[in-house]
């Protein structure tokens, strides 16, 4: 079975490496600095049965790149282009396969690793840490893949490992309009959960209406400029099944926010607003949010 890389051991890249791992695949996690030089302690995973698994790694630092055959980027959005930078001696064969939040990313990738196939994933999985290596998986979901360059275009057959390993994974030609309707969702849920402090599922609620209803048509209206064709109303109907499924979980941002993180913020809100600016397009709740959690950020020393 081949081996797969992963870099960024956040609460997502975790998971996945217990779900690889879990069908016998061999699993490297690819370390920060920080981490040299002491006990590379094994993973638990918390799995979605409420059961405790030990997940064994084997613990990698970039100058051992030359050996990764499948890479899975699933660190920040902010971290994605320094920490792949790191990573000059990937053999070109490598696909890289970037899983982040938001937008605003591939173009760096593609110009540090032009011969590598650059794929894109959009996934829905739920994870949170518990503890540094005590990871929680709190959702199964959908995980779709496609390429961002040219060389990418031959590797459906990564689905298949992905599928068995995830439940579901799938091909997609026109990834980018999926990584656009992620960002979508994101750029409402996120920022709104992380300014008022609450689970997803409490978007729902009456007093946050209004604010739904605006921060949902300032991003629809981006969307459209983008090339979106789907309308408000199942755009509305897909944030709100979002928050019924994930109705108990914190947004990634509320949970960076909460634990003294940087945010997202920049590659979700702020890409809207690019965006929105680009085209002449009034966007003042989201401007509003992006203000309220870059302040709170710098608050925290994390801006
Ligand atoms: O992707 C998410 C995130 O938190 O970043 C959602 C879909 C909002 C689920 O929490």
């Amino acid at each position: 079975m081949s081996e797969w890389a992963i870099l960024g051991a956040g609460a997502l890249g975790c998971v996945f490496a217990g779900l690889l791992r879990q069908q016998g695949h061999p699993v490297s996690l690819l370390l920060s600095e920080r981490h040299r030089g002491h006990l590379h302690p094994s993973l638990e995973l918390i799995t979605l049965g409420g059961h405790h698994e030990l997940i064994h790694t084997r613990p990698l630092f970039a100058e051992q790149a030359s050996q990764l055959s499948h890479l899975l980027v699933t660190t920040k959005a902010y971290q994605v282009v320094g920490a792949l930078q790191g990573l000059r001696g990937l053999p070109a064969s490598c696909p890289i396969i970037l899983l982040h939040n938001g937008m605003g990313v591939t173009d760096a990738v593609r110009t540090l690793f032009p011969d590598n196939p650059i794929l894109v994933g959009v996934t829905s999985h739920g994870a949170m840490k518990e503890s540094e290596w005590l990871i929680r998986h709190t959702g199964k979901g959908e995980t779709w893949i496609g390429p961002a360059n040219d060389a990418a275009h031959d590797f459906q057959h990564l689905c298949h490992p992905l599928t068995t390993a995830f439940g579901h994974a799938q091909w997609s030609e026109d990834i980018h309009a999926l990584q656009r309707q992620k960002l979508a969702v994101n750029a409402v849920i996120n920022p709104l959960t992380a300014r008022y402090g609450v689970h997803n599922g409490d978007l729902l609620e009456p007093r946050f209406f209004e604010v739904l209803e605006q921060l949902t048509e300032e991003v629809h209206q981006v969307m459209l400029r983008l090339g979106e064709t789907e309308t408000l109303e199942l755009f509305k109907r897909r944030l709100h099944r979002v928050m019924e499924l994930t109705a108990t979980n914190y947004s990634s941002m509320h949970q960076d926010l909460a634990h003294g993180r940087p945010t997202e913020i920049d590659y979700i809100t702020g890409y809207i607003l690019g965006q929105a600016s680009r085209h002449q397009l009034p966007a003042p709740v989201c401007q509003q949010l992006y203000q309220e959690i870059v302040k709170r950020s710098s608050d925290k020393g994390r801006y």
